[in-house]
């Protein structure tokens, strides 16, 4: 039921049981650019997570209960405590599992990390680092990145060839564990697409080696 590739449940699927002790659930869509920044940094920190795929266009019943808006990503704890909102999520994980901190301490460069993320912009031609927030990789590079990882799919890669530092910073991203590990492939994610806007309620499985469903 739980996992990165698991199938995705919907609406009359059995609402999952409670999160094991010491462990932490995200409710997520396997192609989903907010949860992808919430599974980046759980991995890049370490922290052991199941993951249970939702079907955006089919949503289990009980799914409103883990969030009334019915967006992913969702993340649920052993006590059922439920925190929404990809950036919430990262900062809290970053703040309960201190012991790889993304953000960094400093209060005011903390804060300019998240003034960054909203101007999303040439931040690395001027400051002239090979990170968003310096020479380590550190939360607004994994919060950043799955917009940049889908230009090529939507056909934008060229649209950086002018911008030599952010070509420099996708390739070395590229090589992180917790970027790797989470990279989607093209001709999947373009399958993906390509059903979803058909609205069709299979999408969310594209690629996943289960028999179609009829
Ligand atoms: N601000 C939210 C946005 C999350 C979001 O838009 N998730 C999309 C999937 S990529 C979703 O759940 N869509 C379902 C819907 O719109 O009903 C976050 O950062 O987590």
């Amino acid at each position: 039921m739980s996992g990165a590739s698991s199938k995705c449940l919907g609406k009359g699927s059995p609402p999952p049981g409670p999160v094991p002790e010491g462990q932490i659930r995200i409710y997520s869509m396997r192609f989903c650019p907010f949860a992808q920044r919430t599974l980046m940094v759980l991995k890049a920190k370490g922290i052991r997570h199941e993951i249970i795929n939702i079907n955006l266009k089919n949503k289990p019943e009980w799914f409103f209960k883990k969030n009334p808006s019915g967006l992913v990503p969702v993340l649920e704890d052993s006590q059922g405590r439920l925190i929404s909102d990809s950036i919430i999520i990262c900062e809290y994980l970053d703040e309960a599992y201190p012991e790889k901190k993304l953000f960094p301490d400093d209060p005011y460069k903390k804060a300019c990390q998240k003034m960054n993320l909203e101007l999303f912009s040439k931040i690395l031609e001027y400051q002239n680092t090979t990170f968003f927030g310096g020479d380590r990789i550190s939360m607004i590079d994994y919060l950043f990145w799955p917009w940049f990882e889908r230009l090529d799919v939507y056909g934008l890669a060229d649209c950086v060839n002018h911008t030599p530092m952010l070509r420099i910073w996708i390739a070395t991203m590229k090589q992180d564990p917790a970027v790797c590990a989470l990279l989607i492939d093209k001709n999947v994610f373009l399958g993906f697409l390509n059903l979803y806007f058909q609205n069709n309620p299979c999408a969310f499985d594209f690629g996943l080696c289960y028999p179609a469903i009829r």
